[in-house]
């Protein structure tokens, strides 16, 4: 028998629907007619009841979705990820991988499947659609029918065990950029460092451990240097074996930056070092030959309720908000610390750029916020996006969505190929929890505050999700998979 603990929040029941869903209603404003392509979302929704009690969404199964956009009009689809593990649990009709990230709690009849269950992040790159989790190569989808081709490790050319769902693409070259942790295995401290040219062939490979084993969640790329963050979310295999927290958040222990020049070896590697703080998504990185800027939400703490710390400290809310601060690297130096900047008073995660500025010098971010000065309800939950001017100082536009309301990632969408910076579209899938419905609303990027252009209804409810990107039509004509 299939059921599932009473959630706290119903909105956040699995859903456990595949759909498809021909011109979506417009509620509200008007779909641009010019815009061409597709959004790609993956979110986390559990197919089967989990055995292992309290288990994180972050182990949930991933569920992509597609907003495709022709002449106005929007098809949804949404698909399971077909995972090997997802195939292996569809036949059984039940769980058989326990506990996030810790293989120690599966059911013996799995021993040695690939356990990922690709929910982090979908991405296009050299004519094909990846779907991913960190922990372990992607996996292809179709980009049309979201239908799962299978594990991909890069012609064989992946060597290392994991790959990032946090990968970048130098719009100067082509190139996707992308990293690998907990590279030689779960726990283990190495990271690989690929690049990959315009088709997607691994032109370049690099490996380097780091100081100590972290969730390596996101990293930084500029024309000339990637850089790894290291942040004490730190693992064992110790606490593996107790069946405890795969992570535990280190308040002793100090943030490393590693620095490798592009395409450079792993043993070029360069470490600065700062205090102990939180850090996990980057909205981006350039360098001017010298010194190294990167934007991250940062915060005092912990941001995750669900990982807990090394000494039983509890999770403190307020010291968890993440504040978007500009960290910078003097290469030109001898010393080996970075100093910290904070460039907002608003609370907040999922920063995004305008992606054709990945890598270089850019002025314009999104995030979502989870706490805005005067805001006094209680939780922590996402409500309000921010638009951003990272050069003048002057303070974030800010959408809020509503009281009983949920705000995804923001992504942006270009107005037109050749649009200058930031001028185009963001779009944010809100969840309307009392109406137990989502929205894809989309705001105009100059004006986040401003009224929706158009706000696009969903017949239902989606799951909450981690990342996701547009894709151009001009690009899906591209595909090779
Ligand atoms: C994140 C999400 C994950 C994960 C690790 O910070 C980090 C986001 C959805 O899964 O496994
Ligand atoms: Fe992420």
């Amino acid at each position: 028998m299939t059921s599932f603990p009473r959630p706290q929040v119903p909105f956040e029941a699995p859903m456990r629907v595949e759909a498809d869903i021909s011109g979506l209603e417009v509620v509200q404003g008007e779909v641009p007619e010019h815009l061409d392509g597709t959004y790609y979302r993956v979110v986390c929704d559990r197919a089967w009841p989990s055995y292992v009690p309290g288990d994180l969404f972050f182990n949930e199964d991933g569920m992509a979705m597609s907003f495709c956009f022709a002449k106005g009009r929007v098809d949804f689809r949404s698909r399971y990820v077909r995972t090997p593990r997802f195939e292996a649990e569809r036949a059984a009709g039940r769980s058989l991988f326990g506990a996030y990230r810790n293989p120690y709690t599966d059911d013996p009849s799995v021993a040695g499947v690939n356990r990922t269950v690709a929910n982090t992040n979908v991405f296009y790159h050299g004519g094909k659609l990846y779907a991913c989790k960190e922990d372990s190569p992607p996996l292809l989808l179709d980009p049309v029918t979201l239908d799962t081709i299978g594990l991909y490790d890069f012609e064989g050319a992946l060597t290392a065990r994991t790959s990032t769902a946090h990968p970048k693409t130098d719009p100067v070259t082509g190139e996707m950029v992308f990293f690998s942790f907990q590279a030689k295995g779960e726990v283990t401290p190495d990271i690989a460092y690929y690049e990959a040219d315009p088709a997607g062939t691994v032109i370049h490979e690099a490996w380097l451990r780091a100081p100590y084993t972290s969730m390596v969640h996101d990293f930084c790329v500029t024309q000339n240097f990637v850089i790894f963050p290291i942040i004490p979310l730190r693992a064992e295999d110790e606490w593996l074996r107790r069946g405890e927290s795969h992570y535990k958040w280190d308040p002793d222990e100090d943030v490393y930056l590693g620095v490798v020049p592009r395409k450079g070896s792993g043993d070029e590697v360069r470490w600065f070092r700062g205090s102990n703080r939180f850090a996990s998504h980057i909205l981006g990185a350039s360098d001017d030959g010298r010194r190294i800027h990167i934007e991250t939400p940062v915060g005092r703490d912990n941001f995750f309720p669900f990982f807990p710390w090394v000494d039983d400290t509890p999770y403190d809310p307020v010291t968890a908000r993440a504040f978007l601060s500009r960290w910078t690297i003097d290469m030109g130096a001898p010393g080996e610390t970075f100093t910290e900047h904070r460039l907002v008073d608003v609370a907040g995660e999922f920063p995004r750029m305008d992606d054709r500025r990945e890598t270089l010098p850019h002025e314009w971010g999104v995030m979502a916020l989870n706490h805005v000065p005067g805001d006094d309800a209680p939780g922590s939950g996402f409500r309000w996006i921010a638009g951003l001017d990272l050069t003048s100082g002057r303070a974030p536009q800010i959408f809020y969505a509503g009281d009983d309301c949920s705000v995804g990632e923001p992504v942006f969408v270009p107005g037109s190929p050749d649009a200058p910076e930031g001028h185009g579209y963001v779009f944010v899938v809100v969840g309307r929890h009392q109406q137990m419905r989502s929205d894809l609303v989309i705001l105009d990027a100059q004006r986040v505050d401003g009224p929706p252009v158009a706000t696009v209804a969903l017949p239902f409810r989606i799951r909450r999700g981690l990342h996701g990107n547009w894709v151009s039509g001009a690009e899906l004509r591209t595909r090779t998979a």
